[in-house]
């Protein structure tokens, strides 16, 4: 018996923002989170995930991460940027995506720049230390967080 056709959902960001709080706009964090849980365990701003999904743009420009974008579903995941093109950025400080190693990732449209590590990031299919959850590599978003928070105050960085 052939297996059932995996379902795919398309999740669009819509925030160049590196957050992860229900706050109506769906980052890019939270788009891959719920493409690799299938489901909206990331949060209920972006589409639930089911099987090899899609993660499209309503924004163009450059995101800026405070930690790197576990893949982790290995049903794939293709991230298409919008016709502007957007850029992902590590701020030189963190790895831009980190890959299960059975994982496939499809980069259309989109700029992965000043990754730590260099040339393994975007491509790489080294194996991922185990981990359950997603918000464990979220201890260096507090500054996001507080922003949000209290509403777009500048901070020093
Ligand atoms: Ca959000
Ligand atoms: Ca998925």
């Amino acid at each position: 018996m052939p297996a059932p056709l995996a379902h795919a959902a398309t999740i669009t960001v819509t925030t160049t923002a590196d957050e992860l709080n229900t706050n109506g706009q769906c980052s890019l964090r939270e788009a891959i989170t719920n493409a690799n849980a299938n489901s909206q365990a990331g949060s209920t701003d972006c589409s639930a995930g089911t099987g090899n999904d899609t993660i499209t743009f309503g924004v163009s420009g450059t995101i800026t991460l405070c930690s790197t974008l576990l893949i982790q579903d290995t049903a794939g995941l293709t991230i298409t940027g919008p016709e502007g093109g957007i850029t992902i950025s590590g701020d030189n400080t963190v790895r831009v995506f980190s890959m299960h190693a059975d994982t496939t990732l499809t980069l259309e449209k989109l700029t992965v720049a000043n990754g730590k590590g260099g040339s393994k990031d975007g491509g790489g299919s080294e194996g991922l230390p185990v981990m359950g959850r997603i918000g464990v590599a979220l201890s260096g978003c507090d500054r996001e967080r507080n922003q949000t928070a209290t509403s777009l105050h500048a901070q020093a960085g």
